[in-house]
């Protein structure tokens, strides 16, 4: 589990919950999620990845991946979403997280596992591709690859986004984000939580999929209706207002509107699930 002390006294010296976030991360909204459920305090630090700030050399001395989010809890650094939520449980039972049948805990485990592995191949891949751009000059790119030496996958990540992703790769983390739907789209039809009776991890670890890519309009979720039910359910927990809300800027909606024309204006066009929505409704 990437927890340590951190090296930077100044961190070191840090008392509370601190959390390094981003208004738009998926990523860091998982833990404002969980904080929120949990009702605890913390100071927000916000990082603007479209600027950049977290290649600079003050946040590499907090998180040596250089990624958001990251957790200073009394000096101690906890990195890498899913195992923030793993400590913030361990260290903060209270309103818990997990279930207590321990089979329906794996089934919560396996849930963020796999919500979090294909971060790099597919929702990254495809916000980067569709909506984001992020190419890297050669300078910059050399000066991130000096201090980059903690997460080779975020290494190789901007190394190919730099270079442009090929239609096949764009179209294949299409494809898995949309077994991923189809499949939560029908776990939901069953249930009104992803694993079992109640509100768990496993949301939470999906959820922020579904908000980034409604928000941004890179995914078209018509066609989703239980999906966006659930979605609509987890807005209405106090812990979204508490967590992920207070973390909004006043322009995020601009940002994301923008993000929406240029993902349209990328893909020179309706992107190609257009063409599977058009067909499914038909
Ligand atoms: N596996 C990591 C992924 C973290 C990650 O990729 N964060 C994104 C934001 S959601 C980030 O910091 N991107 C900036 C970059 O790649 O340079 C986690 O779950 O925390």
């Amino acid at each position: 589990m990437p927890i340590r002390d951190a090296e930077d006294p100044e961190i070191r010296s840090m008392k509370g919950i601190h959390l390094y976030h981003f208004f738009l991360s998926n990523c860091a909204q998982r833990v404002a999620l969980a904080l929120g459920e949990k009702d605890l305090d913390f100071v927000a630090h916000s990082i603007n990845l479209l600027a950049r700030a977290n290649t600079r050399d003050a946040y590499f001395r907090t998180n040596p991946a250089g990624l958001v989010p990251a957790l200073v809890h009394d000096g101690v650094v906890i990195t890498e979403s899913i195992d923030i939520l793993r400590y913030l449980e361990e260290q903060f039972p209270d309103s818990p997280l997990y279930p207590t049948d321990p089979t329906e805990r794996r089934r919560v485990d396996g849930s963020m596992d796999e919500a979090t592995e294909n971060h790099n191949g597919v929702i990254k891949t495809y916000m980067y591709a569709v909506a984001l751009g992020g190419k890297k000059s050669s300078e910059e790119m050399q000066n991130y690859l000096e201090k980059q030496t903690a997460d080779t996958g975020a290494a190789e990540f901007h190394q190919r986004a730099t270079a442009g992703f090929s239609e096949e790769e764009v179209l294949e983390a299409e494809t898995s984000l949309f077994a991923f739907l189809d499949r939560i789209e029908s776990e939901l039809s069953e249930h009104r939580w992803l694993v079992g009776d109640d509100y768990s991890f496993a949301d939470i670890a999906w959820f922020v999929q579904y908000f980034l890519m409604s928000r941004t309009g890179v995914i078209d979720f018509r066609n989703y209706p239980k999906i966006r039910n659930w979605a609509s359910e987890v807005m209405k927990r106090p812990a979204f207002e508490r967590g992920v809300g207070r973390l909004q800027p006043w322009y995020a909606p601009i940002t994301c509107t923008v993000l929406k024309l240029k993902s349209r204006g990328q893909r020179g066009g309706p992107p190609p699930y257009a063409a599977r929505v058009a067909l499914a409704s038909s």
